[in-house]
């Protein structure tokens, strides 16, 4: 399949700048020929536009930015179930407000497809929030509240498939809010907190949601924030939380996600390259991505699970 490439500057899902530069800092560390260097197809197709800006009314004065949220939404639903009928989208970001339209636009393809859509979130933080119960008014955490159909979201784009939250797996938590906590814990979303990872190990929890996913013969969408690997590795995030993901953790996740051939979309998001050392965090993101599709040290039998 071709992978396309779509980039999204949007880093009105929260309070600092630079998170719009993500998109060119995986260009210039060399995404495009690392992954045609495994082989595969790639097209980029360039920095998306946001739809134009509708007039919308916040729950609350203190949601941020909610019209520039929405606009961005409004966009990334419509190119990725494009880029979704025609090949494989990697979604660039951008702020983890990026998912919002990103995940609706794989819950659109899958239910077109017939097949229903797992989610495996990547990060430090549970993004449960509504807008309603965010108390930092920050919109890059709440894309998984919004995907499953929490209440909260009018002005948003009505959604044209839900996520079953059944199908959400969360691994590499350590930062939940008391809201999102409650909320989560009467959810039948899957959540495995970094004790969860030290006391199993991450292929564990890992496996066994793959394995449904291969069961029930669903599409699979990628979602990685910076903030799940540890802050020693990749600084470049506004919000880092100690005690994440190792070097080695992060990329079995990828290899493991490879051979189980069961992706179909990625989202790279909450780089901020204002916040980078030499690109090292940009780096490190590309090459979990190679991992991803199929770069490996040595050949070796290819045992799903
Ligand atoms: C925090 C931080 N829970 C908030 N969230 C995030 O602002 O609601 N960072 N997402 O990735
Ligand atoms: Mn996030
Ligand atoms: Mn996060
Ligand atoms: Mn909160």
């Amino acid at each position: 399949k071709t992978l396309f490439l779509i980039g999204a500057t949007v880093e009105s899902g929260q309070r600092i700048a630079g998170c719009g530069m993500g998109p060119d800092a995986y260009r210039a560390a060399g995404l495009t020929t690392i992954l045609r260097d495994l082989g595969r197809e790639v097209r980029d197709l360039g920095n998306l536009a946001p739809a134009p800006l509708r007039e919308v009314v916040p729950v609350n004065d203190r949601v941020h930015r909610m019209a520039e949220c929405v606009a961005w939404t409004e966009a990334l639903i419509e190119a990725g179930q494009q880029a979704a009928t025609q090949g494989m989208p990697i979604f660039l970001g951008g702020d983890h407000s990026l998912a919002l339209g990103s995940v609706a636009a794989m819950a659109a393809h899958a239910g077109r497809e017939g097949r229903p859509l797992f989610v495996l979130w990547l990060d430090a933080h549970s993004d449960y929030h509504t807008p309603v119960t965010s108390d930092s008014g920050n919109l890059h955490g709440t894309p998984v509240a919004y995907l499953t159909g929490r209440d909260g979201f009018d002005g948003f784009p009505e959604l044209a498939a839900k996520v079953d939250p059944a199908r959400v797996c969360m691994i590499g938590l350590r930062s939940v809010d008391t809201e999102e906590r409650a909320a989560l814990r009467s959810s039948d979303i899957l959540t495995h907190d970094m004790r969860d990872i030290d006391e199993t190990g991450i292929v564990r929890p890992l496996r066994e949601f793959l394995e449904r996913v291969r069961q029930e013969n669903g599409l699979l969408h990628v979602s990685l924030d910076v903030d799940f690997l540890d802050p020693a590795i990749a600084p470049a995030v506004g919000t880092t939380v100690p005690g994440g993901a190792t070097f080695r953790e992060a990329h079995l996740v990828m290899e493991l996600l490879h051979d189980s051939g069961l992706v179909s979309s990625l989202d790279l998001v909450e780089l901020n390259p204002m916040l980078d050392e030499r690109g090292k965090t940009a780096r490190l993101m590309i090459d979990l991505t190679a991992s991803l599709f199929g770069r490996r040290v040595i050949d070796r039998p290819n045992r799903p699970f």
